[in-house]
């Protein structure tokens, strides 16, 4: 009997192109699972859609010079067409600016108030008096009272995942400008979670003990044990969904209570334009809802939605928020504001019809239990150890050899031995063994069992060396090849949640469009042949090919420019000397001479001795640029000296004055060269 799911995915902030980090945490653990629940037969709502309310909207417009909506329409369409061509299988994509979420929010909104579920206060908010504007959310940062985060928002800390009141930062600063904010009297409505409190802890520290992640249920445990309190769902901004009640003038819904509402409200569209029943998905308690988030957002997936769910009466709860740790990226914290990061429309334009490749990465070293690490080379190592070496080397030696002895036609295979029996009841297991990791949620692990199948193949293959039973006993091989053949077919389902494009590719080298019907996951158990004999198979591609070291060493490149640059942007000023009085500078005689020779110090890597044509003589000065300039290259440039430094000796060589070096902001050394000409004794720059 099927089974009905809803399964979320956390709808990213329209404010940046998706990278890796949303993708190992998020949108392929989601596809993964929502791809093997239609394999093995259920009804599955796979939803997600752009989140474009909230403040890091309008902090990006502001920065581009733009509308929120400009921003919002640019990387709606980024995102949801990198999504597409990554083959995250959404059943809808949609978006909260849309007019029916705008409806849906708005409606659930109003059920709320009508109810008398919200808390209407008064009560003072932070306030930037220069900006005019209530400082709310990432509009103002401080330091988190939980564990001392200086860079916690108003309304969460992403360090310790806390949900905070803007009023709990300690020595909070306006994000807007710098300032530290007052407070001003506003009215707000606030979800009094305190009133769940019970429910909360019945349903989760109770009920989902077992069953859900322990990075989940310690956070979500250690928020209910610390006591929940009224939370305010609605804000003084001018971007995001109008408050639907009298003294919501100029006040819209917190994003945070309208974006979860948009899991709803995109199903909604979906249903409507599929001609479903939208209630069955979010309404049928028969129905398993599952959302898949960052640990960032537990507490608005686990706490705060589900209480407002509760709150409206109608709905279902979640039955698993199976949250992933953090992504890092060689070693650093991923960061979008310093582009540190693999950003998806870049991999897809590197790395062209290599979208498996990335997601296995991502898979096989996902951070399931704790944060992980993406590196290039762990990378290439899984694509060029396992995805080409195991994987793409099993199916390609089966299809050659089959194309070879038998012209592509599957052989009738003489009676089983034990081993062919024995590897046939283990390729049966593996539909269980693969369910099994991905019901628990353990992806990673899932991913290994998989490409334990084709390691199988594998070792049938090299133990049954059909290449030399060819030539003395053709039974046998018959039997082995048909054998091979059975697992190639078995892998082209299997592989199917973690691998999509795979599968089809390899699904049409089997011909399997040409079998009586499509082999489903379940069938892999159930019956004993997956390929008949006198089937016919194509001629096969390769399935994935070796990454060089130079594809790497490319992406390397552009992370260590990222650094260079944010390095660049982040260098801090040295403060100036002590201060001088005028007549400390008249003591200085600088003139703009000319270097006529140059010539690297013997046995130094900094020091060039120059010949300096001063206007006055032509005299020998040390300058420590040879790590800067190459001899060859400052012959003839003019140049800003002083002259009445006394003379030093630098290694034997006497230096008679100074060539005046000042940097850029990247911190190369450059020359301080006037534009305008000398006069008499002294430097006039008009
Ligand atoms: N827009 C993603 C984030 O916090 C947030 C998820 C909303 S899911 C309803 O990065
Ligand atoms: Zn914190």
């Amino acid at each position: 009997m099927s089974k009905r799911y809803t399964i979320t995915a956390a709808l990213p902030y329209t404010n940046g192109p998706i990278h890796i980090g949303h993708l190992a945490g998020v949108y392929v653990p989601a596809d993964i699972y929502a791809r093997y629940q239609r394999l093995i037969g259920n009804d599955v709502a796979f939803i997600c859609g752009s989140d474009e309310h909230g403040v890091p909207i309008t902090i990006k417009a502001k920065k581009e010079g733009v509308s929120p909506q400009d921003i919002v329409d640019k990387y709606h369409e980024i995102i949801k067409t990198s999504f597409e061509d990554f083959g995250i299988s959404f059943d809808n994509y949609s978006r909260t600016s849309a007019k029916i979420h705008h409806d849906t929010a708005s409606d659930f909104f109003k059920t709320l108030y009508d109810k008398n579920e919200f808390v209407e206060e008064i009560s003072e908010q932070l306030y930037d008096a220069e900006a005019k504007q209530f400082l709310a959310d990432r509009f103002v940062v401080g330091t988190c009272p939980k564990c001392g985060n200086e860079e916690a928002y108003g309304d969460q800390c992403e360090n310790c995942g806390t949900s905070l009141n803007a009023t709990d930062l300690i020595n909070p600063k306006s994000a807007i400008t710098g300032n530290v904010p007052t407070l001003k009297e506003t009215k707000h409505w606030f979800l009094p979670l305190n009133k769940h409190e019970l429910f909360l802890k019945e349903w989760i520290l109770d009920g989902h003990k077992k069953d859900w992640k322990p990075n989940v249920y310690g956070q979500v445990k250690s928020w209910i044990d610390d006591g929940l309190r009224p939370r305010a769902v609605t804000r003084d901004l001018d971007w995001g969904i109008p408050v639907p009640v009298k003294g919501g003038e100029g006040k819209v819904l917190y994003v945070w209570f309208d974006a979860p509402i948009g899991y709803i409200s995109a199903t909604k569209e979906w249903a409507e334009r599929e001609g479903k029943t939208w209630e069955d998905y979010w309404k049928d308690e028969d129905t398993k809802l599952v959302h898949f988030i960052g640990k960032d957002n537990i507490v608005f997936h686990c706490i705060i939605f589900p209480a407002m769910l509760k709150a409206e009466g109608t709905y279902i709860l979640p039955d698993n928020v199976p949250a992933n740790e953090f992504l890092n990226l060689e070693g650093n914290k991923l960061s979008t504001s310093k582009n540190w990061a693999v950003w998806l429309p870049e991999y897809l334009k590197d790395f062209p019809n290599q979208q498996d490749v990335l997601r296995y990465a991502l898979t096989a070293n996902a951070p399931e239990t704790k944060d992980n690490d993406f590196t290039w080379n762990d990378f290439q190592a899984r694509n060029n150890n396992e995805l080409v070496a195991i994987f793409g080397n099993f199916i390609n030696r089966v299809v050659v050899l089959t194309n070879k002895y038998y012209n592509g036609t599957i052989p009738q295979p003489a009676v089983y031995k034990e081993i062919d029996e024995e590897t046939m009841a283990t390729v049966k297991a593996y539909p269980a063994v693969i369910s099994s990791s991905i019901e628990r949620y353990r992806f990673r692990e899932a991913s290994q069992e998989l490409m334990n199948l084709a390691r199988l193949g594998n070792k049938y293959l090299a133990d049954e060396e059909p290449w030399k039973s060819i030539k003395t006993d053709e039974a046998r091989t018959k039997t082995v090849m048909f054998v091979a053949l059975q697992i190639a077919s078995a892998l082209s389902v299997l592989c199917e949640p973690f691998l999509p494009f795979t599968s089809i590719k390899l699904k049409n080298i089997l011909n399997h469009s040409t079998l009586d019907s499509d082999l489903t996951w379940k069938e892999i158990s159930t019956k004993d042949v997956l390929l008949p004999s006198n089937h016919q198979i194509g001629k096969g591609e390769l399935l994935f090919s070796k990454i060089e070291d130079s594809e790497i060493q490319k992406q390397l490149d552009k992370l260590e420019a990222s650094k260079k640059a944010n390095e660049v942007a982040n260098k801090k000023t040295e403060p100036q000397k002590k201060e001088i009085v005028y007549d400390d500078f008249s003591k200085l005689d600088m003139r703009v001479g000319t270097i006529i020779e140059a010539t690297k110090m013997p046995k130094t890597k900094k020091l060039l001795v120059l010949k300096v044509d001063t206007g006055i003589d032509i005299r020998t000065i040390v300058s420590g640029i040879a790590e800067s300039f190459k001899p060859e290259e400052i012959i003839g440039k003019r140049v800003t000296v002083l002259v009445n430094l006394a003379p030093r000796k630098l290694r034997e060589v006497e230096s008679q004055g100074m060539i005046l070096m000042t940097e850029d902001e990247a911190g190369n050394l450059v020359f301080v060269k006037p534009d305008n000409e000398i006069i008499s004794n002294g430097l006039k720059i008009s």
